[in-house]
């Protein structure tokens, strides 16, 4: 058979999940199928987002999610797809989504794995056509197979994360995951309906020249968030932000980069959410060579309290991040 080390360029997803599992000789398969379900989920989501200008899946659903946000009917319609992929997958007996303050239960209750998700990111986006994206992040029940999954089982921390990914629907649609043996991209082919191995060892340049944050909030920002972007702008760095997390972490990743979401003063933790967006994100960039910190401490450390904790982001090039917690150093001392 083909070196399984050496996955060649083109394959697709299935081949290559299955020659991973083929790694590690106590592999059940259970994660290799929860690896698929998502699969699965985000081709059906890409069918939805390709055509949402043309169906009636734009505009505000009419109820408003736990962040108090007009949730928009795609959003709504990503969230029921991907409970309903993973609820019929039957990996994982519970999940936890953005669009809902509670755990979801699937009715897998012997399923070993649960799933922090959100369905569908920057969904604001999504009636002016800019790229959006879904967020996963995976872990074991510590809870006992067969009952009822709980908030132990969500709240173990970044670092028990047995794998994290994002779909980013762009101008193409891929599907970038690690299980914490380094970072595959997939790019969707939607004329075979399959997703196919583009980027086979993901890993972001210790620095770059682009940095992502709205600067709209520069008056709300910390002194030493200004002092950091200025040192960008004299540095004759290149402001990118597309307002799109998904999108402007994708860039970053491949190119070199610093998204910062930082404390404002409306948002004293940032904007971001803890479980399904800075955690899944913080364990991908560490594997792909890059850096996720609060400002204070790396976001995989963070202890979570609760399912819709907010956490401040900078995440990117570990230089670049690096660079950032020297301003902030120097102002908590100063
Ligand atoms: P702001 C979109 O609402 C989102 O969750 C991320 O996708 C994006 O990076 C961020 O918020 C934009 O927030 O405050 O800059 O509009």
């Amino acid at each position: 058979d083909e070196d399984l080390i050496a996955t060649p360029v083109g394959t697709t997803l299935e081949r290559y999940i299955m020659r991973k599992q083929a790694e590690f000789p106590f592999a059940t398969g259970e994660l290799s199928q929860l690896l698929r379900d998502i699969a699965l989920a985000g081709k059906i989501i890409n069918r939805e987002v390709n055509r949402a200008g043309l169906s009636d899946v734009t505009g505000a659903y009419g109820r408003e999610n736990v962040q108090g946000e007009q949730q928009q009917r795609l959003d709504m319609a990503a969230h029921i797809r991907f409970v309903r992929a993973l609820r019929n997958g039957g990996q994982a007996c519970a999940v936890l989504s953005e669009e809902e303050e509670a755990i979801i239960y699937t009715g897998n209750d012997q399923a070993k794995y649960v799933v922090a998700m959100d369905p569908l990111d920057g969904s604001s986006n999504i009636d002016v056509n800019v790229p959006i994206g879904t967020l996963f992040s995976i872990y074991s029940r510590v809870t006992p197979v067969g009952s009822k999954a709980n908030e132990t089982d969500f709240l173990q921390g970044g670092r028990k994360q047995v794998a994290a990914g994002y779909v980013l629907y762009g101008s193409s649609t891929m599907l970038v995951y690690t299980t914490g043996h380094g970072v595959a991209g997939f790019t969707y082919e939607p004329s075979l309906g399959e997703f196919f191995l583009s980027h086979p060892d993901l890993r972001i340049p210790a620095t770059g020249t682009t940095f992502s944050c709205n600067e709209g909030y520069w008056f709300e920002y910390p002194a030493y968030v200004r002092t950091y972007l200025e040192n960008c702008k004299r540095s004759r760095m290149n402001g990118r932000y597309i307002g799109s997390l998904v999108a402007d972490y994708h860039r970053n990743l491949l190119t070199g980069g610093i998204y910062l979401y930082p404390p404002t003063g409306k948002n004293l933790d940032g904007k971001l959410r803890l479980l399904y967006e800075c955690y899944p994100l913080a364990f991908l960039i560490e594997q792909a060579g890059g850096a996720a910190s609060t400002g204070t401490e790396a976001v995989l450390d963070v202890t979570p309290e609760h399912y819709h904790q907010r956490c401040p982001l900078i995440i990117g090039s570990a230089e670049l991040v690096n660079e950032y917690l020297v301003c902030a150093a120097a102002e908590v001392s100063a």
